[in-house]
């Protein structure tokens, strides 16, 4: 039966309905990752990305209180204008925003929520949030790493950033029995750099071999995500001292304004982005790209079984 609070696009439903391949995609990324207009020509490109790999996107949002999968260009032209004006919905904002008819971006998390509730398996983003540097102390653990626990949509990213302590954020995701995969490769990606220093748990390398441990984990009647950790093209990672250094001027002036809470993710990509000099911003769309293309391969793989 279909959520009363769930708008499902045509394109989408038909797909969905037909058993092609669908790939969910987030808009916190559009609202709050990117400068207007480069978000909402990246998001255009990343729905492009998919449908050449031969899926169809859903991009979500929340629209005056409905949870959508799948939107026009007239939507994402919305919520890349507006930005950080459209609230960061995760997990806990969905009934408030629901309620009042409010508008949200959404972030993995809450994405995540609507592709399960439209019936999409798998989603493709840039970085998911994590266990934050000193979460030990502050418990600033993201919703994402809780929903890739218990909601069964495979997420594909170039890792997590460095702003994010990672390993604690794998230990967590290793104590929730997510499965963490390296696509072609054997490190966790961090994002702009391949190298982490961080393992993954498994590396496949195709696509194929993918769809078939998604296949597998849901079969063996799992509740839970998965995470596939695709690294940025190697022509466009970014020097990882210059990126270190650039997080840590990020941390510090994010700790001296006193920022904390759900505005420290979008406050330390602005600011990585500035320190950069743009530079991580052109890297950061190149590896959304080819998550969004893997994503779509993963898709065609899991519809074809
Ligand atoms: N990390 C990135 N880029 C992003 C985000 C995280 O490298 O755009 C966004 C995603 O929408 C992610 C959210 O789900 O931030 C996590 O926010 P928080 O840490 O407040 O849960
Ligand atoms: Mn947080």
């Amino acid at each position: 039966m279909k959520n009363p609070h769930l708008t499902v696009s045509r394109e989408v439903q038909a797909a969905l309905d037909g058993q092609h391949p669908v790939v969910a995609l987030e808009s916190t990324i559009i609202a709050h990752g990117m400068p207007y207009p480069r978000n909402v020509e990246t998001a255009m490109r990343v729905e492009q990305a998919v449908r050449a790999a031969g899926a169809v996107p859903a991009t979500c949002a929340i629209i005056d209180g409905k949870l959508h999968a799948g939107l026009d260009a007239a939507a994402i032209e919305l919520l890349g204008k507006v930005g950080s004006g459209i609230p960061k919905a995760s997990r806990r904002d969905l009934a408030y925003l629901v309620s009042q008819g409010k508008n949200g971006a959404t972030t993995v998390a809450s994405t995540m929520i609507i592709a399960h509730l439209a019936g999409i398996r798998i989603f493709a983003t840039g970085g998911i949030g994590g266990v934050h540097r000193g979460g030990e102390n502050t418990l600033d653990i993201s919703a994402d790493l809780q929903e890739l626990a218990q909601t069964p949509v495979a997420v594909v990213s170039a890792g997590a950033k460095s702003i994010l302590d990672l390993g604690l954020t794998l230990e967590y995701l290793e104590t929730f029995g997510v499965p963490v995969i390296g696509f072609g490769t054997d490190e966790f990606p961090a994002f702009f750099t391949r190298k982490s220093g961080f393992g993954v748990d498994y590396r496949l390398d195709s696509a194929q071999e993918v769809a078939q441990l998604l296949k597998a984990h849901w079969e063996l009647g799992m509740k839970s995500g998965a995470l596939i950790a695709n690294p940025a093209p190697v022509d466009h990672q970014l020097d990882p001292d210059a990126m270190q250094s650039a997080i840590e001027e990020a941390l510090a002036d994010a700790d001296r304004k006193g920022i904390k809470g759900k505005a420290i993710t979008p406050f330390l990509l602005a600011a990585v982005e500035k320190l950069t000099g743009g530079k991580s911003l052109e890297a950061n769309i190149e590896l959304v790209l080819g998550n969004a293309r893997l994503a779509g391969e993963v898709a065609v793989m899991l519809s074809n079984k």
